[in-house]
């Protein structure tokens, strides 16, 4: 019942009441821009979803996390707020309030629970990556990727063919796209990625295989998974390497073998038999760095 002594407080909680309304529409409207592949494979490229024999276990991880954070999370967030609300300043209270500490359950509650979810993570975590990053199945196929300032040389090892390119040159134009280089890989098949750099550090970055691996000037690092999806991804360089590091792209075309076997052919007949070996890197100041380190 309203009594004409009590203020009037519309202000306040009409303004919360809006702002309220507004955020929640805005998460509505956020959420909504997202369809049921964004959600599956927790943001990352929708792509990603069984594109190689390792995303699977990468989404699997990824989202198991996300899952695991958001329920401490909410139970969190929900215990705080419980604790703001039945706990809050009653109009007849003074001083400080009563000081609780050492509760047992809730001690052990938090010691116990932490220590699950550690253990949870790091088993999720070995599992995940002796089924990706340890993955060292030999190569069916071995290709040879090498990076350069500021483009990619692919050797097909096993086909003895190689391919050649020079940096894109983006020029605001729709036609810069079909200059990028073409890495060929044959689907459901071992696949052996060797990477080597030929001057700076660069990186093998395909944001839809979820790996990426840097290629380090006198070394040589690997990647071995199969590609179980035909079509057609974007690559790039994802190290800082110079100038001209955002033209360092390439695309990967995933194909049946037969159409790999094709396309290595037709690099032989062209005449581009053999491999782009270490006798074109750029420089070898890595091997003696105290010899002076100007490009050449
Ligand atoms: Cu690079």
């Amino acid at each position: 019942m309203d009594s004409p002594n009590q203020p009037v407080r519309s202000g306040p909680s009409a303004w919360a009441k809006r702002l309220g309304v507004i955020g929640v529409l805005g998460v509505v409207a956020l959420l909504s821009g997202c369809s049921k592949e964004h959600w599956e494979v927790g943001f990352l490229p929708p792509e990603s979803k069984g594109a190689t024999s390792h995303t699977d276990h990468y989404i699997h991880l990824w989202n198991g996390g996300w899952i695991a954070a958001l329920i401490v999370g909410f139970v969190t967030w929900g215990l705080l707020l419980w604790c703001v609300v039945a706990y809050r300043r009653r109009k007849h209270e003074r001083g400080l309030p009563v000081q609780l500490a050492y509760n047992m359950p809730v001690e052990i509650l938090y010691t116990v629970v932490p220590i699950i979810l550690v253990i949870g993570f790091f088993f999720e975590t070995v599992k995940a990556v002796e089924n990706t990053s340890y993955d060292d199945t030999p190569g069916e196929v071995v290709v040879e990727v090498v990076g350069k300032q500021w483009a990619w040389d692919f050797n097909y090892i096993t086909e003895d063919a190689y391919y050649s390119s020079v940096q894109v040159n983006l020029d605001g134009t729709e036609k810069a796209g079909e200059k990028v280089p073409v890495l060929y890989l044959p689907s459901n098949t071992d696949l052996e990625i060797q990477l080597r750099s030929r001057d700076v550090i660069h990186s093998f970055w395909v944001p839809a295989f979820l790996e990426k691996r840097d290629m380090i000037p006198g070394r040589t690092s690997s990647l071995h998974f199969q590609a179980l999806k035909e079509g057609e991804y974007i690559g790039k360089c994802a190290e800082l390497c110079g100038e001209f590091h955002s033209e360092m792209l390439f695309d990967v075309k995933v194909v049946s073998m037969d159409e790999y076997k094709a396309y290595t052919d037709s690099l032989r007949e062209e005449g581009n038999t053999g491999r782009l070996g270490p006798e074109y890197d750029r420089t070898d100041w890595y091997k003696n760095p105290h010899e002076g380190g100007d490009d050449e």
